[in-house]
């Protein structure tokens, strides 16, 4: 019922959609390499201030496979109806992801990373699945550098635990000190973060995760390491430099950051605060960011309920 309403909402004229050129090439991109470069590009639909999708750039770039991107996400803003089953004017959050018709055509869910075969019959996505298949691809493809997860199946194992693990505690924590508009619940949300970046620098093996070599656990945490500026900025959680652990948490970070394959795919600071400036001041809605203002965990967004069409 209220989907059908939502649907019903009126684009505004003024809307800021951006109309990104297809198969743009992103800063650092290449049309072939030494490395998995070989063999058919494949199509890479991602947006430059998703993290989740910066795991599957910082995978592709680590492998150097041909990909052309496709900046599939953008904001756009709409107006109510007043049609709508709520008091409209109770709401300022009327901005929306655009999302590029060839994304939806790929993957219905509109989601990014969305990976595709050049002729687009085959699909990945999921952003920690997209890092997984970039090792597929290389491997596939005769390429030189070492997988994102470890060959040793134990360590693979751990390494997959890890990731997921990541994935649920700083993830989900970071959207939450940016979505949830109670101050306990952000500071509550912020301290698990940091008990997950404690709990990762503790069990990292090497420079890396897994090692001296960067690894799925590394593609999965650095986007959001990477990011936590953010939550300095706008509620003023910083990560501490006085614990057991942090040395060895910003040593990661610097060597992280530092790799030429990582470095060139990292956002504009003052743009992607800008960007997300929308989730800060409760503007803005998306799948990941519904379904933590309902309380769920960012990962646990359902595409019925926490939709465009639901929202
Ligand atoms: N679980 C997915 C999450 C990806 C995700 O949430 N991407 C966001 C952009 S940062 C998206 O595509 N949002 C579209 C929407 O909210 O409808 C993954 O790990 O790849």
């Amino acid at each position: 019922m209220l989907a059908r309403r939502a649907r019903a909402l009126v684009r505004t004229p003024l809307a800021l959609v951006p109309r990104a050129p297809l198969a743009r090439r992103p800063r650092g991109a290449r049309a072939r390499s030494a490395g998995g470069g070989g063999g058919a590009p494949l199509t890479y639909y991602s947006a430059w201030f998703c993290p989740f999708a910066h795991r599957a750039t910082i995978a592709l770039e680590h492998h150097g496979i041909d990909y052309e991107w496709v900046e599939a996400l953008g904001w756009e803003r709409r107006e109510a109806s007043g049609d709508e089953d709520f008091d409209a004017s109770e709401r300022d959050d009327w901005w929306y992801h655009w999302k590029h018709p060839d994304l939806l055509r790929a993957n219905p869910d509109g989601m990014v990373p969305t990976i595709t075969s050049a002729d687009g019959r085959r699909v990945v996505t999921e952003s920690i699945v997209c890092c997984q298949f970039a090792d597929g691809v290389a491997a596939a493809r005769g390429g030189a550098s070492a997988p994102l997860v470890p060959a040793d199946p134990w360590e693979a194992a751990r390494a997959l635990v890890w990731a997921s693990r990541v994935n649920t505690t700083v993830t989900s924590e970071y959207y939450k000190c940016l979505v949830r508009t109670d101050e306990t619940e952000r500071r509550e949300a912020f301290d698990r973060l940091v008990e997950g970046l404690a709990h990762f620098a503790e069990a990292k093996r090497g420079t890396f995760f897994s090692g001296e070599g960067l690894g799925i656990v590394d593609c999965v945490l650095l986007p959001y390491a990477f990011r936590l500026y953010v939550l300095e900025h706008y509620r003023g959680f910083a990560v501490p430099r006085d614990r057991p652990w942090s040395d060895a948490y910003f040593a990661w970070l610097d060597a992280a950051t530092g790799l030429p394959n990582v470095a060139k795919t990292l956002p504009d600071k003052a743009k992607y605060l800008k960007h997300v400036a929308k989730y800060a001041h409760g503007a803005a809605r998306s799948k990941v960011g519904n379904a933590v203002r309902r309380g769920a965990n960012a990962d646990d967004y359902d595409h019925k309920i926490d939709g465009d069409a639901a929202a």
